[in-house]
């Protein structure tokens, strides 16, 4: 697909439905992808971006604004889930408990689950709370890619080295895989590069069915 058809495709995106618990995960037989990644990383944002909708996901300066699993869908083709972030240090213990029983009931049960999107802020790097989401991916035998986010603040150099290091820590992961996307919301930075994995992981299925 060239990137025009891209846009008119991923701009048929709506939202499908929020979960607060797996009674309420939607039932669907279809390839799905999530964002995952720490409090303000800039998921809402980078689903908006992918999908250029301004406020398709609701976004916030913030912290740990979006609690619950917000499920959209692309045209009955893919779809795409915004999870609550995670490592926000001033979340009450009960809340983090709650994120932890909602993530791990997530990825064990999502057996349409192709990718897991783990956004890291590019001027911060992989942090621990990155690392148990990575562990936990392992064991489920769920199969992540990381991306880079807000490239727009860090200079080309710096940029570099994160990117070097994201791919030294995460190499040890038989779940991770080997490239590291970059992003800029903001600035639409590396949304085509993501549109291309997101046809990818389409074209994968749509071939598995024919044969
Ligand atoms: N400079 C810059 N800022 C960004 C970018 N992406 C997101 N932001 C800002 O970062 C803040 C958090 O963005 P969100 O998209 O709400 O982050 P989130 O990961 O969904 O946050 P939670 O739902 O709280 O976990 C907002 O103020 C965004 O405007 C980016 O690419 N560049
Ligand atoms: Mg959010």
């Amino acid at each position: 697909m060239n990137e025009n058809k891209n846009l008119i495709f991923y701009q048929q995106a709506e939202h499908y439905t929020a979960a607060a618990d797996i009674s309420q995960f939607p039932h669907i037989n279809l390839p799905e992808v999530c964002f995952a990644g720490r409090s303000n990383v800039g998921k809402s944002s980078l689903i908006n971006s992918i999908c250029s909708k301004r406020s398709l996901a609701r976004t916030s300066n913030t912290p740990g604004r979006t609690q619950l699993i917000h499920f959209y869908n692309i045209k009955n083709k893919l779809f795409l889930s915004d999870l609550p972030g995670y490592g926000y240090a001033k979340a009450p213990k009960s809340k983090r408990f709650e994120w932890i029983k909602l993530m791990e009931n997530y990825f064990k049960n999502r057996s349409n689950l192709s990718r897991v999107f783990i956004l890291i802020d590019a001027r911060r790097g992989i942090k621990n709370s990155d690392h148990e989401l990575m562990d936990l991916l392992n064991v489920v035998a769920v199969n992540f890619q990381c991306i880079l986010t807000k490239i727009d603040k860090i200079s080309s150099t710096a940029l570099r080295e994160v990117t070097a290091s994201t791919l030294s820590q995460t190499e040890k992961y038989a779940a991770s895989f080997p490239e590291i996307l970059q992003s800029s919301s903001n600035k639409k930075i590396g949304i085509d590069k993501i549109h291309e994995c997101l046809n990818l992981i389409l074209n994968i299925n749509d071939n598995s069915k024919k044969e």
